[in-house]
């Protein structure tokens, strides 16, 4: 018995040895996996505070550096990237073009307006030299110019001027009353009204030209188109782009000014303040001693308060600087009746110094010359004649009323 409790004895201390064994053991896993944990938390935090930094750095460096840049150059930084690739200087050497002078375009588009306006004249010539004119046949008469969009007023005078001279003289033979129309439109285009636009330098800065009107109307067109012909007078000329509603309106003009060498000042930003970029456009162009400085702006609904209430903005900042030598408001001719609401409230938030007939091609509704020049007591000073280029002439109104009765 004695051997078997030694036995036992022995598988005891070995059971002990062995449990005793295996708590060290795990302890010892433990220990160290706590000790590995901390070593690994301390050895960053502690060794490793300079060591995230570094490790950080250069993401962070990218971070940092960027963002004070970002407001101001981010965007600069963004256009150079998709602007650097197509080689920088290689289509920095644009073929500037020659813009048609002035005198060259109006012969080229009297035709146009010849075409628009023909339907108007014939159809008054072929009622004036019917032999017959009774109440009926006047009558006729006054719905054709009133078609035109002349107005009731304007309209009033012609047939009563046309109607008291037949009735004196007695005759109805054609070549007689056109000459008689051509007469009584002329003095109602008012042919002595002072169509020259301010484009010359006043004293030791440029003029400054204001453009606006609705929206589609043609501004930033006939900004374009204005800047070739003052270049090809040899102007020099630098744009502004007022309108920063949409970035696509500062391109649109951007890309008329390139093609004849005219620099364009803008802003990046969608939104910026127009009134600051117009007084940056002006502020450049006193710099650069140009002649004058257009300025395109955003179109408005003329009964949008706000919007309204913008634009004298833009004409009282650029005025803190320099006079306003001129403000030209952009009219579809073929808007009519609405084109002289546009005209009124316009005037009233700026000074409209000359209006800007666009669309005149394919319209027969030039009588709208006639009813804005009486309402505005402002002179039509341009007129838009197509898409192209050089389709903008001074207006002429001996030009203008030949063309009606041609
Ligand atoms: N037929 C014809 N089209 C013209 C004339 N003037 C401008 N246009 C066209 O009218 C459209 C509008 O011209 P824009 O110059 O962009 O008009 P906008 O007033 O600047 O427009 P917003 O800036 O959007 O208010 C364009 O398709 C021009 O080509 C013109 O005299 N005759
Ligand atoms: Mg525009």
């Amino acid at each position: 018995m004695g051997g078997v409790e030694n036995v036992w004895i022995y598988v005891i201390i070995g059971v002990v040895i062995l449990a005793g064994a295996i708590a060290y053991g795990v302890n010892l896993t433990r220990g160290r996996g706590g000790d590995t944990r901390t070593l690994d938390r301390e050895a960053p935090s502690a060794p490793g505070l300079p060591g995230e930094d570094l490790d950080r750095r250069p993401p962070a460096a990218t971070d940092t550096v960027a963002p004070p840049k970002a407001p101001g150059t981010a965007a600069e930084v963004e256009t150079a990237g998709p602007q650097a690739p197509p080689a920088p200087t290689e289509p920095a050497a644009p073929t500037i073009e020659r813009p048609e002078s002035a005198r060259g375009r109006l012969a080229r588009l009297r035709a146009r307006l010849a075409r628009s306006n023909s339907a108007l004249g014939k159809g008054l010539l072929a009622l004036l030299s019917r032999g017959k004119l009774d109440e009926e046949a006047w009558e006729e008469v006054e719905d054709t110019l009133i078609a035109s969009d002349l107005g009731v007023e304007a309209t009033t005078e012609l047939v009563d001027s046309l109607r008291l001279r037949v009735k004196v003289d007695g005759t109805t033979d054609e070549a007689t009353v056109r000459e008689w129309l051509r007469e009584d439109l002329l003095k109602l285009v008012q042919p002595d009204m002072d169509r020259r636009i301010a484009s010359s330098r006043v004293g030791d800065r440029p003029a400054v030209v204001l453009v606006v009107g609705v929206n589609g109307t043609g501004k930033t067109t006939t900004v374009g188109k204005l800047a070739r012909v003052l270049v090809a007078e040899d102007r020099e000329v630098l744009l502004g782009a007022a309108d920063t509603f949409r970035a696509a309106a500062a391109d649109q003009l951007e890309t008329w000014g390139a093609r004849v060498g005219v620099v364009t000042v803008r802003s990046d930003k969608d939104g910026a303040d127009p009134a600051a970029v117009a007084f940056d456009a002006v502020k450049a162009g006193i710099e650069e001693e140009v002649d004058v400085v257009i300025i395109d702006t955003a179109g408005r609904l003329h009964n949008k308060v706000d919007l309204m209430n913008e634009l004298g903005k833009v004409k009282r900042v650029i005025e803190k600087q320099s006079p306003i030598d001129e403000v030209l408001l952009v009219l579809d001719a073929t808007t009519g009746q609405n084109g002289l609401q546009q005209a009124k409230v316009f005037a009233q938030a700026v000074d409209v110094t000359g209006i800007v007939l666009t669309k005149l091609d394919g319209t027969a509704k030039g009588g709208i010359v006639v009813a804005v020049q009486r309402q505005l007591g402002v002179p039509v000073k341009l007129v838009g004649l197509g898409e192209g280029p050089d389709d903008l002439a001074p207006f002429d109104a001996e030009a203008f009323v030949d063309a009606i009765i041609a």
